[in-house]
């Protein structure tokens, strides 16, 4: 897909499900030659989001410059089907693109259903709580409150110049959406971030965040709802 002139190409044709693989790509310019300069955003040059079609299975990669504009990442997809790959950039003196590619693993695939509306995600041991809502052609706040083991988590460790990382996706279309950590002062158990959806409909929310160590993203599905002037619901009722 091109962006501005911009294209992601993968030049790794075969992906095996269950089996690493070093993954490479180019991103070209208008100029139609490979991108060598890059600004730094949230730490990283380029942050590389891999989902499954059905938003099961999420990565978030930080690929490696081999040369020559070439980008490499070591990537094990788990099981065949369609993945979407994005990458998310700033070239050196042009604004932040999101560029996206499709990456087909061969074998016998199973289509899913989107995982069930959640607020609370369970991860090795921890319990991320999401509070707030999203409501189409608005900006609002989530909230998401980190627990381990019964006690708030009050020592999160920054990951990409943030106590969290969030990434928001739609589920029609993979819509990639930029979502903005509001700085805080405290390390835990509350992450802040301000999101805004273009549509109705369903979302994916994965947040990443470090503690002890190690990275681990908590993941959500949630219902946009329209915007104030469509009929409020106050409730969600997610088993009909
Ligand atoms: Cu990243």
């Amino acid at each position: 897909m091109s962006t501005n002139g911009y294209t992601l190409t993968p030049l790794t044709a075969t992906i095996t499900p269950g089996e690493s693989t070093d993954l490479q790509f180019t991103v070209t310019g208008p100029d139609g030659k490979p991108v060598t300069r890059y600004q730094v955003q949230h730490d990283k040059k380029l942050h590389f989001i891999v989902v499954s079609r059905d938003l099961g299975h999420f990565q978030h990669l930080h690929p490696v410059e081999v040369g020559s504009g070439v980008w490499s990442v070591k990537i094990t997809l788990p099981e065949a089907g369609a993945y979407r790959a994005y990458a998310d950039f700033a070239p050196e003196g042009g604004s932040g693109l999101t560029l996206t590619t499709d990456l087909l693993v061969g074998g016998a695939y199973t289509p899913k259903a989107l995982p069930p509306v959640n607020r609370t995600a369970h991860v090795d041991g921890y319990t991320v709580t999401l509070e707030g809502e999203l409501v189409a052609g608005q900006a609002s706040m989530l909230t998401l409150k980190v627990d381990r083991d019964g006690k708030p988590v009050t020592d999160l460790e920054p990951y990409l110049g943030a106590y969290g990382h969030l990434v928001a996706l739609r589920a029609e279309d993979l819509a990639y959406l930029h979502v903005h950590p509001q700085e805080s002062a405290t390390a835990g158990p509350e992450i802040l971030f301000h999101a805004e959806v273009p549509s109705r409909g369903d979302y994916r929310l994965f947040l990443d965040f470090r503690h002890a160590g190690v990275v681990r993203t908590a993941d959500f599905t949630v219902k946009a709802d329209g915007a104030a002037t469509a009929p409020v619901h106050h409730h969600h009722h997610t088993g009909h």
